[in-house]
């Protein structure tokens, strides 16, 4: 084959694949906010992927893994495209036959996502249709050799032209489609209820105001978010439903008119994920503003037998919580604010949970809609299916937020800060070593409660040369952190935080 043949067969393949996947999204964007084929087969790769597949691009990709999964998705479909031309002008009509395997990937993975329903099928199906027709036609108009019947230059480009262009075009008005904006304004619009039962004011002895520290409570912009949404729900107060169902005497569903006409309670509470590393920053602490879950569960009347409340996103994300975290008189809340405002949209807007001393994948469902009552034995969480922990109090830690990092201090008085929690037990102590000094206590900030995070100073008489610090918590009730480091999976990181500092020569600062 001919050198220019080659080149239009693979840009030809491009083409139809572009216009392939741009139709799919438009078709979608008709059909529902979650019909996206793209979407549909990236969360699918997502949740069959292996535990360690996870972890990797956790670590390499850090928040970052979701746009780096668009991209490879992209990639792939990329790659694919240009097989796909050059095989269709090679042996049609064996590109077809790619474009209609990868259609039904698509197809397979758009019907077996958790809010599929049967339109679904449409957006993959049009857009294999698409792709494939402008394949066959763009693959023969490849063919340079005057025998063969192809275009000219000048009409083949005109007609790729005319292909990117329509395609261009179809991913913009699916894009004006999607967002549904009106959320975003409902949000915007939407006034919190006064709580009945109101935080307690945070003492200033409990939130230090040092340079470097983390702050006591953490702004929503800068709050970690860990989710499997490829795409943030976008669900509107007036759709949401709680229905409560199970091992209950009575079934029950809420709608947001009712959750407001229940009491407001409003709390402090540091929120952790199971996935963070020691000295990580996958903790947050916020005011909550919720509804008791308890108070729910006792307008249904829970059978004796049950032990396990199963929580249900409306993308079909699921946690497996004890009922005993929820009824023992902890503040595990049905959430609705954060910080004085509704939930973001990414925080779970809007309607999460927060149930204090447990980790978020076993308790801190987010655009929760669904909760059956039911057994530890019964039923299985969507990380509990992947080999995560069934039950997951969250473990001591306790973390250097200063100095900096291989950051060079004048020698004397540097004021090493840090961060502790133990949720729902509480912080009795932390203590620093310097290199294989002593254990020397910190000075711990004003407990907020057991259910928030504690900060803590230490004041560190700093020699010249190159040391290493280490902290340890002892939580609530007497037990030292373990030194012994643990991965995060299958039930949380143990070991101590370590930290290098360099101290100049010279005169103290
Ligand atoms: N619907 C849904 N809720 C979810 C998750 C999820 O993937 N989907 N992830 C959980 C995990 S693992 C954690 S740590 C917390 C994080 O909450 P945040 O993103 O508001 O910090 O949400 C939990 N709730
Ligand atoms: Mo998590």
């Amino acid at each position: 084959m001919r050198a220019e043949t080659e080149l239009r067969a693979a840009l030809a393949g491009v083409l139809a694949v572009a216009a392939g996947v741009a139709t799919g999204e438009l078709v979608a964007a008709v059909v529902s906010p979650y019909a996206s084929p793209y979407q549909a087969v990236a969360a699918f790769l997502v949740d069959q992927a292996p535990a360690f597949a996870r972890e990797w691009a956790i670590d390499t990709f850090g928040t970052a893994d979701k746009p780096a999964l668009m991209v490879g998705v992209g990639a792939a479909l990329l790659l694919l495209a240009v097989v796909a031309g050059i095989v269709q002008v090679r042996r049609p009509p064996w590109g077809v036959a790619v474009v209609a395997v990868f259609a039904g990937f698509g197809i397979v993975a758009a019907l077996t996502r958790p809010t599929s329903e049967a339109s679904f099928l449409l957006p993959p199906l049009t857009a294999g249709i698409v792709a494939g027709v402008v394949l066959v036609v763009l693959c023969a108009g490849s063919r340079t050799a005057p025998s063969e019947g192809g275009w000219n230059r000048r009409q083949f480009l005109t007609a790729a032209a005319l292909v990117g262009a329509a395609s261009a075009a179809s991913t913009l008005v699916a894009r004006q489609l999607s967002r549904a904006g009106d959320v975003l304004a409902e949000r915007r619009r939407l006034v919190l209820p006064a709580p009945a039962s109101p935080a307690e004011p945070i003492p200033a002895g409990a939130t230090l105001q040092i340079e470097g520290a983390t702050a006591f409570v953490t702004d929503n912009a800068d709050f970690y978010r860990i989710d499997t949404a490829l795409q943030v729900p976008r669900l509107s107060n007036r759709d949401w439903r709680l229905r409560v169902h199970g091992m209950v005497d009575d079934e029950l569903t809420l709608d947001w008119d009712d959750l407001l006409a229940m009491t407001m309670t409003e709390r402090v509470i540091t929120l952790t994920c199971v996935s963070n590393e020691v000295g990580g920053d996958l903790a947050g602490n916020a005011r909550w503003l919720g509804v008791p879950m308890r108070d729910i569960l006792d307008r249904v009347g829970v059978s004796d037998d049950a032990d396990m409340l199963l929580s249900t996103s409306v993308d079909g994300w699921t946690s497996g919580t004890p009922l005993a975290a929820v009824t023992d008189g902890r503040d595990a809340l049905l959430v609705i604010g954060m910080n004085g405002e509704p939930l973001p949209l990414e925080h779970g807007y809007p309607v999460r949970q927060v149930v204090p001393g447990l980790y978020g994948y076993v308790s801190a469902c987010k655009w929760v809609t669904d909760w059956e009552i039911t057994r530890f034995d019964r039923a299985q969480a969507y990380w509990t299916e992947r080999g995560w922990g069934v039950r997951a109090p969250i473990k001591t830690a306790s973390r250097i937020d200063r100095p900096a990092p291989l950051s060079t201090q004048p020698a004397g008085r540097v004021l090493v800060a840090g961060t502790a929690w133990a949720q729902h037990r509480g912080i009795s102590a932390v203590e620093v070593r310097v290199d294989d000094g002593p254990w020397r206590p910190a000075q711990l900030a004003e407990q907020y409660s057991i259910d928030t995070w504690r900060q803590w100073t230490f004041d560190w008489d700093a020699a010249p040369g190159q040391h290493t610090l280490y902290c340890r918590a002892t939580d609530g009730a007497g037990r030292v952190q373990p030194e012994q480091r643990v991965a995060p999976i299958p039930d949380g990181a143990t070991g101590w935080h370590s930290r290098v500092i360099r101290v100049a020569d010279g005169q103290s600062g």
